[in-house]
């Protein structure tokens, strides 16, 4: 049936990289859709050497494109994590980091046209029907992708795609708070149970017996550790109203620590069962916005930002995030800036 392959193109976005769809060139079936993506991706499989998954959650995402179906938008996004070593396709989380090249791709397969210098392309992203807006360098009428912005994860400079997020408070659980509460315990664990743009569970790392600067691998290889935190993230899941999540991909099980490079505070995040090599973009709005709710773990020793920016420490360095809050934890927007590059552009064959 896809003899002649699947239009596909392979991107980076952030620290991220994945497959970006145009809706139209997939079946509108989800059943069917999923199927025809762990074939396209090599799941499951860990080394997802039957496809073109990069064998890492990272690298096995897609964005699904089209013409938003809104007044108040340019472009749907659906995000969808392919899971590696099982045969799983998840809609229930976003993904800010593959966002920041749905603007590029969105322009380079023709959806909307070029406006300027920059071109700000207005992004429903479906899994939460929420509004971003990314801003796409485009001199000269078309996409460029380089530039002198660097982030940490990526080697070398490209063009920024500055974020701005709104309406994140609550996206998949329904409120800033699921419980109502800035901290709960369970298993024992100190914890706060937050979606902003990202349903995390935020815990102290010390309160797991880690200092919170173990390496991806120590993490990794931490088999007690992990049965702990996937213990909590199953009993987490009901409370933060995503039901079961024993085969979704939230919530994020976040480890926090007092910053060691002179950012807010610092990160180890699960997402859920391997260790993301930096943050993802809506955990760390999440994250920062936890440091802003007294009671929270999270809350202990970051430093107070006077004007909206938090740097969230991780693997790899740092995230810069922005975030507007009251004092009374009232959310009225989010951004931060990424990059992107276009890496390939062909067609996939799931034969
Ligand atoms: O939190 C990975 C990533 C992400 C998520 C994950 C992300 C976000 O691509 O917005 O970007 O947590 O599964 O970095």
């Amino acid at each position: 049936m896809y003899e002649e392959g699947v239009p596909c193109l392979w991107m980076r976005g952030g620290t991220s990289k994945g497959a970006y769809f145009l809706a139209d060139d997939l079946p509108k079936d989800p059943t069917e859709r999923n199927l025809l993506l762990l074939r396209i991706m090599g799941s499951p499989d860990p080394r997802q050497i039957d496809g073109i998954g990069g064998a890492d959650p990272l690298t096995s995402k897609v964005a699904v494109i089209s013409s938003s179906s809104r007044e108040d938008a340019d472009v749907d996004y659906l995000f969808l994590q392919v899971f590696v070593d099982q045969a799983l396709v998840s809609d229930a989380q976003g993904c800010g980091n593959i966002l920041a090249a749905v603007g590029p791709a969105a322009i380079e397969r023709g959806l909307i046209d070029v406006v300027d210098d920059v071109t700000p392309v207005r992004i429903h992203m479906v899994n939460s029907g929420e509004i971003a807006v990314a801003q796409v360098s485009t001199p000269s009428g078309r996409v460029t992708y380089k530039g002198a912005t660097e982030i940490a994860g990526v080697p070398g400079s490209h063009a920024a795609v500055p974020l701005l997020f709104m309406n994140t408070a609550g996206s998949m659980c329904g409120a800033l708070l699921p419980t109502g509460r800035a901290a709960d315990i369970i298993d024992g664990v100190e914890v706060t149970l937050i979606d902003n743009g990202m349903p995390c569970v935020i815990m102290r790392a010390s309160d797991l017996g880690l200092s919170g600067t173990e390496t991806r691998e120590e993490l990794e290889a931490n088999t007690a550790v992990k049965e702990r935190i996937e213990a909590i993230r199953l009993k987490a899941g009901p409370l933060m109203n995503l039901g079961d999540v024993a085969a979704a991909s939230v919530p994020k099980m976040t480890l926090v620590s007092e910053p060691i490079a002179g950012g807010t505070i610092n990160t180890r995040s699960f997402i859920p069962h391997r260790v993301h090599a930096s943050v993802g973009v809506l955990a760390a709005v999440t994250v920062a916005t936890a440091t802003r709710l007294p009671g929270s773990p999270a809350a202990q020793w970051a430093k107070p930002s006077a004007d909206g920016r938090y740097l969230i420490e991780h693997p790899s360095g740092s995230m810069e995030v922005f975030l507007d809050i009251t004092s009374g934890g009232e959310v009225k927007g989010a951004g931060t800036i990424r990059t992107a590059r276009k890496l390939f552009e062909g067609r996939t064959f799931p034969i």
